[in-house]
């Protein structure tokens, strides 16, 4: 059952897929097409004529070829996949696609959330991680981010969050940027995005990889059993290659190098049969638990340390097919949090029940109509049967002359699961007894312990670059008046760090809270400051990447082999195999591309070159010896591929006869991540400092200009 619903889909798929090879051109009608490079013309030199239908037929379409981009997460990259249940969890959840053993398709779109749909990969943002499970009881959406918590609690402050990131209405500019007045004017005006802002200020904003990026679930959901009783859950999503990061030196200046860098990452990893894999953890709360902890499970500024309650690791999900057409599959798949399978149900955190209705809305909107399930991507695969008819872009073709509910003409049908002892969809039953309220929850106010929680769980270093990301965002920030107004948010949560970045930006923290922010704060907390609960936890190991480096891997790793002409082939042959067993991939750069002659004789030919290709895109470096060191020491760009090698704290490999290189560079001071060969390291030593992924003892060196 489990493995051909995977074929279905794909079956499904196959279908739609338009193959032209051996086929003639023909219209939008299937008229044969003899001429497609003249219009119709009085005359070879006369004007055009209006009864020119294949021209109308081509430029009519094109003319319509573009839809509105998503509000907000518009530029994305997917792929298709599947998921496998490993574990029982049949005691929580009915949810078929959740029996152990069960393979479900699946497809995966991840994204930045403030660029255009045209922008660049290495925003600092957050980014979207959305999944559709083509269950066998239905499509369920799993939308959530790579950042387990958001910027505000309720739905009604969405649309004015996502108006102060965007660039700004009067100029559109900056894109793809938060560094700017109104992001920070808003942010500053509501402490309770003071957790979500620490992390997009983290490492965590500027992934190395979408294949190296954790996912979450962000609100607490609920899990239902046979029974009907409730269990609430939280999802995370832990990648199997590791969570890790580039500098934000390097991701401003992969955005200039290689806009596509995360799409291209994920494509020709996916192509080259690298399958990325997620485990897909659950964090279970009792009901009973509901008000257990320091923090409401309902508010999505706040997280559940997985020292409180540990992950279980349920599933596990593979990436391994690429759309065959962007626009047909990622583009107009359409997410919502609001698609439900039996056994999940929402939670009554007012975030998520804000994004119940904006989702299904917005597709309506972007894909033209009520229809947009019938496009292939967004078909389930058990088919869909009810009395909807009509609207635009309608495909299906009902039949019959009954399309309402009761009926006896059509048989009763589509009938109701329970006439048949079957069971639908069923919402966990709640008791409600409340008054109608506009209103904030008192214990939604505590807005900085988790922030505090979450810096206080960093490395030295990832604080660091915290403390720079806040300081390079509120650099670019014009008005005084707001820059004094975050650090005023930034005392509140650790009087240092507002300190460090106070005397970055030549400002002196004020030690309370602004009185127009206070002003807002009260509006839904009259009585704040209230006196927050004492957490938990007040370090949390899983939110720190720079985790345990002996279990690193290097699969997939790109290490740039710098040669030229000249280079010792048994040199590079030595390393490359080394390096390949290990899973990494070795790329060849030159100073151009064609023949790369060897020492020994024998050539290759080269695809990249010093031209094309940049330092940032790479992972690590290996100089082999011979002639090859010659030209290169007359290169200013091999020379700008190991300094910023050196200054973004990456490996690099130096065989004997090329270390005179290292000594005209800028790189100094032996480390753990600089192997030269003449202290007798090794290919090994190579591995073992790139498994480390990052030096991390370099960043306090000195560092080197690139
Ligand atoms: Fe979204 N969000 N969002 N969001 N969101 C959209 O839906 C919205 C929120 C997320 O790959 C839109 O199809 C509201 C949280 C992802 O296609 C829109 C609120 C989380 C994606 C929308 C939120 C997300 C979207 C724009 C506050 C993490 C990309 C286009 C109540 C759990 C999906 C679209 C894809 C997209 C609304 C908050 C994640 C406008 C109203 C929290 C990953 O409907």
């Amino acid at each position: 059952m489990a493995a051909s619903d995977e074929n279905k889909k794909i079956e499904q798929m196959n279908k739609s897929l338009i193959d032209n090879t051996n086929q003639r051109l023909t219209t939008n009608d299937g008229v044969f097409i003899t001429d497609n490079n003249n219009t119709l013309k009085a005359g070879d030199r006369g004007p055009s004529l209006l009864e020119d239908f294949i021209y109308q037929d081509k430029m009519a379409h094109f003319d319509r070829e573009r839809i509105p981009e998503r509000v907000v997460h518009a530029r994305g990259s997917g792929a298709h996949g599947v998921f496998e249940a490993t574990a029982d969890m049949s005691a929580y959840t009915r949810a078929a696609f959740l029996k152990k053993g069960t393979k479900t398709p699946l497809f995966v779109r991840f994204s930045t959330v403030a660029g255009f749909k045209g922008s660049t990969d290495l925003a600092r943002d957050v980014r979207g991680f959305s999944v559709k499970f083509y269950t066998e009881e239905g499509n369920y959406d799993l939308v959530g981010n790579n950042i387990p918590v958001f910027f505000v609690q309720d739905a009604m402050n969405f649309p004015d969050l996502v108006h102060a990131v965007k660039p700004e209405p009067n100029n559109e500019m900056p894109q793809a940027a938060s560094a700017h007045d109104t992001f920070w004017d808003f942010v500053s005006l509501m402490p309770e995005s003071a957790h979500m802002v620490m992390w997009a200020m983290s490492d965590r904003a500027i992934p190395r990889s979408l294949r190296m990026m954790e996912g979450f679930g962000v609100h607490t959901f609920k899990f239902v059993n046979a029974a009907g009783k409730g269990t609430f859950v939280k999802f995370h999503w832990k990648p199997k290659l590791g969570v890790h990061q580039v500098a934000w030196n390097e991701a401003q200046k992969i955005s200039g190098f290689d806009a596509d860098f995360h799409r291209r990452d994920l494509w020709e990893n996916i192509d080259k049969g690298n399958f990325p894999q997620w485990d897909l953890g659950v964090q279970l709360i009792p009901e009973e638990d509901e008000f257990r902890y320091s923090f409401d499970i309902l508010d999505p500024t706040k997280l559940i340390p997985e020292e409180v309650v540990p992950v279980q690791i349920i599933g596990t999900m593979t990436l391994n097919r690429n759309p065959e057409n962007f626009f047909a599959e990622t583009e107009q798949i359409a997410f919502d949090p609001g698609r439900l399978v039996p056994g999940i149900d929402f939670s009554n955190d007012p975030l998520l029940q804000g994004r119940v209705f904006s989702y299904a809305d917005t597709q309506n909107y972007r894909l033209g109509g009520p229809n947009f399930h019938e496009l292939p991507i967004n078909r389930s695969v058990n088919g869909k049967h009810n009395n909807q008819k009509d609207g635009t872009g309608r495909q299906d073709i009902l039949k019959g002359n009954v399309s309402y509910f009761p009926n006896s003409l059509g048989g009763g049908c589509p009938y109701h699961a329970m006439l048949k002892g079957e069971k639908g969809f069923e919402s966990h039953q709640e008791k409600i007894d409340a008054s109608k309220v506009r209103k904030r929850s008192t214990s939604f106010a505590d807005h900085f312990t988790q922030a505090r929680l979450f810096f206080n769980s960093q490395s030295p270093e990832e604080q660091e670059h915290i403390v720079n990301a806040y300081s390079f965002e509120l650099s670019k920030v014009k008005s005084v008046d707001i820059r004094t107004r975050e650090l005023a948010i930034l005392h509140q949560i650790d009087p240092k760090l507002a300190a460090k970045v106070g005397s970055n930006i030549g400002l002196t923290p004020p030690t309370s809270l602004d009185e127009l922010t206070l002003q807002f704060v009260r509006h839904n907390h009259p009585d704040y400051p209230i006196e927050p609960k004492d957490p938990e936890v007040k370090k949390s190991k899983a939110l720190s990447m720079k985790q345990d480096p002996s279990k690193g891997t290097i699969k997939t790793r790109k290490v740039a082999f710098l040669v030229a002409d000249g280079v010792d082939m048994n040199k590079v042959e030595h390393y490359k195999k080394a390096l390949e067993a290990e899973g990494a991939e070795a790329v060849l750069i030159a100073p151009n591309v064609g023949k790369l002659k060897y020492k020994q004789g024998g050539s290759e030919e080269i695809q990249f070159s010093f031209l094309t290709e940049a330092s940032v895109c790479y992972d690590a470096f290996y100089t082999p010896e011979g002639d090859s060191v010659n030209i290169l020491s007359d290169l200013p760009e091999y020379f700008q591929f190991i300094n910023e090698g050196f200054r973004h704290c990456k490996a690099l490999a130096f065989a004997k006869g090329a270390e005179s290189l290292v000594e005209a560079s800028y790189i100094k001071g032996k480390d753990a991540g600089l192997i030269l060969e003449s202290d007798g390291q090794s290919v090994t030593d190579f591995i073992k400092a790139m498994k480390q992924h990052r030096i991390w003892e370099r960043e306090s060196a000195r560092k080197v200009p690139s």
